[in-house]
């Protein structure tokens, strides 16, 4: 493998996270260089997903690491890496039943909020090789997967929000920021 580069991810207003983001036609060794450098941006940030629009790209590319530790009751346990990528992800079926979720966003830095989802879906979606996989998905990586998904559609977490809670969280990042770049210059 070549060498990998961190890239800049883009925040919310930037238009480029509005775009809907084009299908996966090539299965190159170019989507495969933005693969691993979506991985070492979102290891970088850190970050347990990213889609490959929030680094300028708008094609239908993700990738998830949820990083759990080995050992959920032990705050010193190492995480497991277990890298996944989707390509051309769709929900097949979804339940009825949807689950909370505190969310966040590198392109929403430090903010977070709730956010219901369905608590499963079946999904299908292809690897880097262009490989077909359909998978029934629960749990955390349902709630990042759909939020990852949302970002290829140019949808962000704050728009399941009221627009009361919206506009909190938008108001708490203006703020963060000049507080932030503050500190930066
Ligand atoms: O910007 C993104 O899409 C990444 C986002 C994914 C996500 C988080 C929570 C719920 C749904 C989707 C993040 O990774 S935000 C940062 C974060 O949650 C986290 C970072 C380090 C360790 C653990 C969590
Ligand atoms: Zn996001």
């Amino acid at each position: 493998m070549g060498p990998m580069a961190i890239r800049r991810i883009y925040e919310t207003p930037e238009p480029v996270l509005r775009q809907i983001s084009k299908p996966v036609e090539t299965f190159d060794d170019a989507l495969k260089t933005l693969v691993a450098d979506m991985f070492e941006t979102m290891y970088d940030a850190p970050g347990i997903g990213l889609a490959a629009v929030q680094v300028g790209e708008p094609i239908r590319l993700l990738v998830i690491d949820l990083q759990e530790p080995k050992d959920p009751e032990d705050p010193e346990s190492p995480v497991i890496k277990v890298p996944k990528v989707f390509i051309n992800p769709e929900v097949l079926w979804h339940s009825d039943y949807e689950v909370p979720y505190t969310e966040g966003c590198l392109s929403v830095p430090e903010q977070y909020a709730e956010v219901m989802r369905p608590d499963r879906i079946r999904a299908r979606w292809q690897d880097v090789e262009g490989k077909t996989y359909e998978e029934e998905i629960d749990g955390l990586l349902a709630v990042c997967l759909q939020h990852e998904m949302d970002h290829l559609n140019g949808v962000l977490f704050i728009d399941h929000l009221s627009r009361l809670k919206r506009d909190m969280v938008l108001k708490k990042l203006a703020k963060w920021r000049k507080e932030h770049d503050k500190k930066a210059a």
